[in-house]
């Protein structure tokens, strides 16, 4: 979702055009929402964004040669500002028939030469206004090549009612209300508590260490403007396959628990490893690693998975100690390999310590292979990264132990730098819009970090 949109479901929400409660619909159904787009025809603005998101739309349709008409009334208001704005010849569309003169359903259609039009509406809810026009283009020979609704409120898609595209659907702005709910309070609360110290930018933090992944990492977030993760605990390999060719692009990093997956192919390892290039994506293998060295090897090296051969990121658990670490430390290619220690847990009831906390950074300092933590907050200096697990926007938790927090509260108060968002991309009802909402919200967390 680029700013655009993010700026007119705002809108639609600061103009009261949402509500919430019980109410009853034009078809008679029951919703739980109410939508009344009306209110946003008194901001100039607004029209002219909704505007440039529709001429994106046809654009992207590569609908040409047409005629455009807002549906009576609410259509009319953007498809006037569109034909003013995109020079493109409108047809007005009346409500009732006129009692005199050419007694004319449609108006503007004497000596035009064009055969298509393209309608506008504000909300679809069944389609039956749609449908209902069509009558009259038909009547006059017009063919209606399709229509623009600024948000699709339908619960199904009927198929009724052919090449209706819309700028939003229900659940955008549902998504963005939950949204707003859970973070704006807290966003301002944040800003106002903040302290004078100053961020660095990911851009200035290059060369504060030598590791070539810390440096990376920098660079890639300042170049894909996104700094984030995605877990993708799926348990097949495919499915992660089919999902990072669609979202890579927008990710810095995919984590991944390779041994949760029951369609392990080394050949489709491969697969994800070229996509990642392709994409600019680093893997990271999530595996703790906790063992005895000589086992740790192992592990990293061999078994089915030969995690080493696959995984640019490894993390370790330094309970056993830092033998792990020591071995990696002589095995790993430091052209595109790094280790992560974990430093601290977002789940309820770990048994991470403070203590525990600082004896893990100290050993993360003596070892080049290790880039950054595993940790719910910056805890030490800006030559290392920060990774934070448990990010969520809509919930506090899972049913078992997991605990969330806001890309703003892991970025702009905890000072972290790379949000690791997992079941709330995953589980959520589009992959793709939900990771470009995590990707905004982390990114633009990150920008008003810096303004500290
Ligand atoms: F080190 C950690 C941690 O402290 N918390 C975590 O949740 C790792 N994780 C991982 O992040 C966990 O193993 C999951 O793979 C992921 C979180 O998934 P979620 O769906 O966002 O809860």
């Amino acid at each position: 979702m680029d700013s655009r949109q993010h700026y007119i479901l705002q809108r639609i929400i600061e103009l009261n055009c949402f509500k919430e409660g019980k109410f009853t619909l034009k078809n008679g159904s029951e919703s739980n929402y109410y939508i009344n787009l009306r209110n946003l025809i008194r901001e100039p603005e607004v029209i002219k964004v909704i505007c440039e998101l529709i001429y994106d739309k046809i654009n992207f349709l590569s609908w040409k040669d047409f005629v455009i008409c807002g549906l009576p009334y609410a259509g009319i208001p953007y498809a006037q500002g569109y034909s003013i704005l995109y020079n493109t010849p409108s047809v007005f569309l009346r409500k009732e028939q006129k009692k005199h003169g050419m007694n004319n359903m449609i108006d503007g259609l004497e000596g035009l030469d064009k055969k298509k039009v393209l309608l506008i509406d504000d909300v679809i809810t069944s389609g039956s206004s749609i449908q209902e026009s069509l009558v009259h283009f038909e009547k006059e020979k017009l063919e209606v090549i399709g229509t623009i609704v600024i948000m699709d409120r339908r619960i199904e898609n009927t198929g009724l009612i052919e090449n209706v595209n819309s700028l939003f659907k229900l659940e955008d702005l549902l998504q963005y209300n939950s949204y707003r709910k859970a973070n704006l309070l807290q966003e301002t609360q944040l800003l106002s508590s903040k302290t004078e110290e100053s961020r660095k930018s990911y851009g200035e933090r290059v060369g504060l260490s030598n590791n070539k992944m810390f440096n990376f990492l920098l660079n890639l977030m300042e170049e894909k403007k996104s700094n984030l993760a995605v877990s993708l605990d799926y348990t097949s390999l495919k499915q992660i396959y089919k999902i990072l060719s669609v979202i890579g692009e927008h990710i810095v990093i995919v984590k991944l628990h390779m041994d949760i997956i029951e369609d392990f192919d080394m050949d489709l390892c491969s697969q994800i490893v070229k996509l990642s290039k392709d994409l600019k994506f680093v893997i990271f293998e999530d595996r703790k690693f906790s063992e005895i060295g000589s086992i740790f090897q192992k592990q990293y090296q061999g078994g089915m998975y030969r995690i080493s051969e696959w995984a640019n990121l490894v993390n370790f658990h330094l309970i056993s100690g830092d033998s792990n670490i020591q071995l990696f430390d002589k095995i790993y290619n430091p052209e595109d390999q790094a280790g992560l220690l974990v430093a601290q847990m977002s789940n309820k009831g770990n048994l991470f310590s403070k203590d525990y906390t600082n004896q893990v950074i100290e050993i993360g300092k003596r070892f080049a292979s290790v880039c950054g933590f595993i940790s719910q907050e910056k805890i030490a200096g800006d030559g290392f990264l920060y990774l934070t697990p448990g990010i969520g926007i809509a919930k506090e938790g899972d049913n078992l132990d997991q605990q969330y927090k806001s890309p703003q509260q892991a970025l702009i108060v905890d000072g972290t730098d790379i949000i690791i968002v997992g079941r709330n991309i995953t589980q959520s009802k589009s992959i793709i819009k939900s990771t470009l909402l995590y990707k905004e919200l982390g990114w633009s967390s990150y920008l008003l970090s810096l303004r500290r």
